[in-house]
């Protein structure tokens, strides 16, 4: 049995450099504490002669030095440990992003291209790969030993993973939350290809359309065109009626109906409630599941929750469309 566990990506060294460092010195206090009692069990047992006349002077400094030595150590590896969780935490910002979701008992992968699997994921090597992860039932949890990354994966919520895999090669993948009968078969391969080798891989591998062009489609078959325009630049009520794209954010009038998702991706939203937030993934989503939530600023609550009516990977998909709209500023 081979017990050593591959580093294959970025921030495993670190990782395992600091459950090593956390290891060391926690086996070097209990070496200290179990040996001194040890030492003070033999040269102080019944019997054996040795003086007990006169008690050591207690000595404070040496307590206090002691006590704070282990104390700032600790914290040190604290911190080295809360720093590296956060930038476990801070994709990249040209990471290439990949949808995942969990379902009993199986990982769904959708590539931006359009290209899909179950139960494996090709990823490029050398690359930052952001992968958003959701669940169509239960809690998974998304797990891969050679990079020294889980996340659990929630139903109702995007969470992200990103890892930067370094060594080509086909690793395990694992679901490693409790989700039912087939919990243990939940497994899969992880195959990271050289930057040539993964062209290829998505040259080859059958795509129906890009997620992008998919989620126009859709876009049109669940009626948000209805309100939010045929191409998505905002739109006026009345039947079928497109606003000019001036007009898309226009709230004069009572005219408009909808915000002009064009260029929304990324960009900062003022909400009703005085507050802005950035239009990431999870705040797309969540427009689309419970728009009741977050209502544009000067808008009216009028959009429909499609929650429950719209599939994860449909989501996917139109959350694709809305950021092939342009991302980063609206017009
Ligand atoms: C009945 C009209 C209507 C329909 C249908 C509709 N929307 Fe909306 N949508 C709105 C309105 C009005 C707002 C602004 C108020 C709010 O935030 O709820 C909005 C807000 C949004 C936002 C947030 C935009 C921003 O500027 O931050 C997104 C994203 C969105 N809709 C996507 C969709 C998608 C995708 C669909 C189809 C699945 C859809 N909408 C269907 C009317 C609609
Ligand atoms: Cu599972």
């Amino acid at each position: 049995m081979n017990l050593s566990l591959p580093e294959a990506s970025a921030n495993a060294p670190e990782t395992d450099a600091l459950i090593g460092a956390l290891l060391l010195l926690s086996l070097a206090v209990l070496a200290l504490v179990f040996g001194l009692m040890l030492l003070y069990v033999i040269r102080y047992r019944a019997g054996s002669r040795i003086d007990r006349g006169k008690l050591a002077e207690k000595s404070w400094r040496f307590e206090i030095s002691w006590t704070a030595a282990t104390l700032v150590i600790f914290f040190g590896l604290f911190l080295w440990g809360a720093d590296l969780y956060v930038r476990l935490f801070e994709p990249p910002a040209d990471a290439e992003k990949i949808y995942i979701i969990g379902k009993q008992w199986m990982w769904k992968a959708e590539h931006p291209g359009g290209q899909r699997e179950i139960d494996t994921l090709h990823v490029p090597a050398n690359r930052p790969i952001e992968l958003l992860m959701t669940s169509e039932d239960v809690i998974h949890d998304f797990s891969v030993p050679a990079f020294r990354l889980k996340r659990d994966v929630l139903p109702g919520r995007y969470e992200s993973l990103w890892f930067r895999a370094d060594t080509p090669g086909t690793y395990h993948l694992f679901c490693d939350q409790f989700c039912g009968t087939d919990h243990a078969r939940m497994v899969g391969d992880i195959i990271v290809l050289s930057g040539p080798d993964f062209r290829r891989w998505l040259a080859e591998t059958p795509s129906s359309e890009d997620l992008a062009d998919q989620g126009q489609d859709l876009f049109i078959r669940y009626g948000c065109s209805g309100c939010h325009g045929g191409n998505g630049a905002g739109g006026l009520s009345g039947p079928g009626g497109t606003a000019p794209e001036s007009l898309g954010r226009s709230p004069q009038g009572g005219t408009v109906r909808a915000p002009s998702l064009v260029g929304l991706y990324g960009s900062p939203v003022p909400l009703s409630d005085g507050s802005v937030v950035i239009a990431d993934d999870r705040y797309i989503r969540d427009s689309i599941l419970e728009p009741g939530s977050q209502i544009v600023a000067s808008f009216q609550n009028v959009m429909p929750s499609f929650a429950g009516q719209i599939s994860e990977e449909d989501l996917v998909k139109v959350i694709a469309y809305i950021k092939s709209l342009g991302a980063g500023g609206r017009s």
